[in-house]
């Protein structure tokens, strides 16, 4: 990528795409293209043609999406998979049309089969049945990686696929019902500790492992990928570590200071038992994440005090 290149990035207001915002500007890339939902909505399909032939991005960043936790995902399976279907065939499309040579498109971990082994490599894709409370959303990321694979085969583009593990940062969502389970749990500690709490109801059995992602180091990844003559394919980031829900319970509520103690709600459905990425592709281009799980849990508390509790 040239610094002057125009950039588009799509989904510029949600945690990806403003991390994304910052790590271009700050690598120096001046020429940044960014529309809110007002501006421009990215379910019609005639507008995002209309807007990307008009201005003809030499690179987009396909960040926009509808995304949620597990109980959002579960919920709302309709919107999860309709939306995100049309939002990345419209801008894939577009981008197509109007001559756009390289795109990266963001997925998610989901997207691999439920039961397969670990680490999950890049290739047991579509080796097995998926997860069932986001089996919508996984499909529609599925359809976004084959739509970039089937555009570069057919047409020659250059679009690549990056599927990041659960990342949480800045511009993190924090409603109860839709959220993630990190930063629901930064919300539910904090306010825990506020009120004086004994307990702090965590979902599930607590077993369940996860793997998390510093937004930044996220949207780094993608900035680096995009910076190298990678043309086609898909790139798991990762830590390459993960723990349990119990474990990312007890460290965010040290990072917090909530004094009381843990229950578990298994009522709550635990989801995949584990999905811990294989980072290896990644790793053997030269990027590896730098963000450790304490310190990315005391930085996303500190922007939940500013942004919610200043
Ligand atoms: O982060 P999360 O909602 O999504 O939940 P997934 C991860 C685990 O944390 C599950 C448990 O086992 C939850 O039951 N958990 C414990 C909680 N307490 C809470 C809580 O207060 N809130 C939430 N939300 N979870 C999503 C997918 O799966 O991950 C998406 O549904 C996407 O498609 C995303 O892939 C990255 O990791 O289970």
């Amino acid at each position: 990528m040239n610094k002057g290149e125009k950039i588009f990035v799509a989904g510029h207001r949600g945690m990806v795409g403003s991390a994304l915002v910052r790590c271009l500007e700050a690598r120096g890339y001046g020429n940044l293209v960014v529309r809110t939902r007002d501006e421009l909505d990215l379910m019609r399909q005639g507008d995002v043609e209309k807007f990307i032939v008009e201005e003809r991005p030499d690179y987009i960043f396909l960040a926009a999406a509808r995304v949620g936790g597990i109980h959002a995902n579960n919920t709302f399976r309709a919107d999860f998979i309709y939306e995100n279907l049309i939002i990345e065939a419209n801008i894939v499309h577009a981008a197509w049309k109007s001559g756009v040579n390289r795109l990266l498109f963001l997925g998610s971990s989901c997207i691999y089969p439920r039961d397969c082994a670990q680490p999950i490599k890049e290739e047991y894709l579509l080796t097995g049945p998926l997860e069932q409370t986001n089996e919508p959303y996984a499909l529609a990321k599925i359809a976004g990686l084959k739509l970039c694979e089937s555009y570069n085969r057919q047409y020659g583009t250059n679009y690549v696929s990056v599927m990041p593990t659960n990342l949480y940062g800045p511009n993190d969502n924090y409603n109860l019902l839709e959220s993630h389970v990190l930063p629901a749990l930064i919300r539910k500690a904090h306010e825990a500790k506020i009120r004086g709490d004994r307990q702090l109801t965590v979902w599930g059995t607590g077993t369940p492992r996860r793997e998390f992602l510093y937004v930044e180091d996220m949207a780094e990844a993608c900035v680096f990928l995009m910076e190298q003559e990678v043309t086609d394919g898909v790139f798991n980031v990762g830590t390459g570590c993960d723990v349990t829900i119990g474990e990312l319970a007890e460290t965010v509520i040290r990072v917090v200071g909530f004094e009381g103690s843990i229950t578990f709600d298994t009522s709550r459905p635990d989801g995949t038992p584990q999905k811990l990425l294989d980072v290896g592709k990644m790793r053997d281009l030269g990027w590896v994440a730098k963000t450790g799980l304490f310190e990315g849990i005391t930085r996303a508390y500190e922007d939940f005090l500013k942004s919610h509790h200043s």
